[in-house]
């Protein structure tokens, strides 16, 4: 009985505390031994009823964060930077490799593909959303892609 009531109030916490985004999948590529970037992947799920615009991301061992796109500029794939990228309501966006991504500069220290790092991910309209995220190797990345090749 001390257990449902606990379990209840945790949901009702949970509940009251509700992000307006979920932020899943966060990935973190390990840097490569004297590279000055690398990048992130993650999905942002909209659950509002209202588009919610990200203005930036802190990530934590992390000096500067920026998000950037893939496009196709004179038939060659260029990536650009994004101000800020706005996810409508009720919609996904998806940071992938060969798309949108998150390109982390000025790393603390060598980065463990051990390593856990909370991201706080930044909205326009002040909301702040905090998300924990895995330190992923190269090889491990290449190996999980391969399918696409
Ligand atoms: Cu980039």
């Amino acid at each position: 009985m001390k257990l449902i009531t606990l379990v209840c109030s945790l949901l009702f916490v949970s509940h009251v505390h509700a992000n307006s985004v979920d932020i899943t999948d966060l990935k973190l590529r390990e840097f490569i031994p004297g590279a000055s970037s690398s990048v992130a992947y993650f999905t942002l799920s909209n659950t509002s009823k209202e588009a919610r615009t990200l203005v930036g991301v802190n990530v934590e061992g992390i000096g500067r964060a920026e998000l950037h796109q893939h496009q196709l500029i004179d038939g060659m794939m260029k990536m650009t930077q994004l101000p800020s990228l706005e996810i409508p309501a009720g919609q996904s966006v998806t940071f992938e490799p060969g798309g949108l991504h998150l390109m982390l500069f000025e790393p603390d220290a060598h980065q463990n593909t051990s390593d856990k790092k909370t991201a706080v991910f930044i909205f326009k309209n002040g909301e702040q959303i905090s998300s924990q995220g895995q330190v992923i190797s190269l090889m491990r990345e290449t190996h999980d892609h391969s399918h696409h090749h």
